[in-house]
């Protein structure tokens, strides 16, 4: 594998972004030691050709995408085929996803033809106008996500919200609290953390001194991939470096006056790691948006759900209603007032974000036919009537 493949420099945009040797070869990047198994091969063999060879998408690049393959990566671009009958954008190869693809030796990439069923899917929504959201996934196929924030500067509202788009997504959420040469009072931070996720684990660890990393290498194995999400400057990429072993990843320094990160990684990019399965490090962004993750909800505030099932009425609201077990928690100190305020406010955006989705799924669409027309026009000009390019 060249370094350059998987470093956190991605290619330019278009067709710049082909590397001169398309096709690395390296024998030691084996499939089935970041992830494919017998159920994968079947489903692979029942709905390809045996001209298809299957490969993992490592890192989206525009048009294209970096695949990893049975020795070797090589660059990809979608059939015109997955284009077409993707309903939304987030049914295209994502980074994670298991892909079938056709090898075009004459041409500047090969073509994914199939992309296998998804095991997990995280995804995130963003408002883009006062009255819209849209999703976007941020990778496929994750087992375990580690939500890292920083101890010196821990926000719990936003570890509440991540927490819950993880559960929802299928993958297994642990909460990873990195600097902790920097924090003062550990225990102080991990009481909050710990009424916030009750039944999530939490690491504490620094990217810096290595302290505790030992035991998020303990989440990985070759069947499994493990990504880091939370806020540009946290440390995501400095615990990437440090499960890797080496300096794959560029890192930045944050911003003196309010330690907030300067975007330092770009892209999400999956990387095997050298005793078996695959890493995700992925850009720190601003906000987690929800998207269907009522039952995301229902996981990271089960201590109100459990509460809930002893309350008078089956749809209580937990406000002024006779008979509330939760407000009588709250009345004992059981439970934190701030933390019911939380819960309310992260139920109704779920249903929001639910109730948007027709919206969403006609705004996708229109996506994928503007992508579809604009890959049309690129190959009526870059190709001859054979598809040769020119
Ligand atoms: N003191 C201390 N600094 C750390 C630790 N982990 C990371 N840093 C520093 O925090 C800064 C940001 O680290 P990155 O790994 O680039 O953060 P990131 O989460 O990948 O940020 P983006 O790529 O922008 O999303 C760098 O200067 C790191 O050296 C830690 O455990 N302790
Ligand atoms: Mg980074
Ligand atoms: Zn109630």
């Amino acid at each position: 594998m060249q370094r350059s493949d998987f470093s956190s420099n991605p290619p330019r945009s278009g067709l710049n972004s082909v590397p001169e040797v398309r096709q690395t070869a390296d024998m030691s990047i084996s499939l089935s030691s970041i992830g494919w198994d017998q159920v994968r091969a079947d489903e692979f063999t029942s709905c390809s050709d045996s001209e298809l060879t299957p490969g993992r998408v490592a890192r989206v690049d525009g048009r294209t995408v970096l695949l990893i393959t049975d020795g070797g990566t090589t660059r990809a671009e979608s059939s015109t085929e997955i284009l077409a009958n993707a309903e939304t954008s987030d049914e295209l190869p994502a980074t994670g996803d298991w892909v079938g693809f056709r090898s075009r030796p004459s041409h500047d990439s090969d073509v994914i033809e199939v992309v296998l069923t998804r095991r997990s899917q995280l995804s995130r929504t963003r408002q883009v106008m006062k009255s819209a959201v849209e999703r976007q996934l941020i990778a496929a196929n994750l087992d375990v996500v580690f939500l890292v924030q920083a101890a010196n500067n821990v926000n719990l509202r936003r570890l509440e919200r991540e927490a819950i788009q993880v559960a929802a997504s299928g993958a297994e959420v642990v909460i990873v609290l990195n600097k902790a040469d920097l924090c003062d009072d550990i225990d102080e931070v991990l009481d909050g953390v710990k009424v916030s996720a009750p039944l999530v684990s939490v690491h504490v660890v620094s990217g810096v001194t290595g302290d505790g990393v030992d035991a998020l290498m303990g989440y990985t194995k070759p069947d499994r991939t493990v990504a880091f999400i939370g806020a540009s400057g946290v440390g995501k990429s400095t615990l990437t470096n440090r499960l890797l072993g080496s300096d794959v990843m560029d890192t930045g320094a944050v911003r003196e006056d309010d330690q907030r990160g300067r975007h330092t990684t770009t892209t999400r990019h999956l990387i095997p790691l050298p005793d078996g399965g695959a890493l995700i490090d992925t850009p720190g962004v601003r906000s987690v948006g929800l998207s269907d993750a009522e039952e995301g909800v229902e996981t990271v505030f089960e201590d109100i759900a459990e509460l809930a099932l002893t309350c008078r009425f089956n749809d209580c609201t937990h406000s002024e209603e006779p008979g509330c077990a939760v407000q009588e928690a709250i009345a004992s100190g059981e439970l934190p007032e701030d933390r019911l305020g939380s819960f309310k406010k992260l139920s109704r955006e779920a249903e929001y974000v639910q109730s948007k989705s027709d919206m969403r799924l006609r705004r996708a669409k229109s996506e994928v036919w503007r992508a579809r027309a604009k890959s049309y026009r690129k190959l009526t000009k870059a190709r001859d009537e054979f598809g040769r390019p020119q």
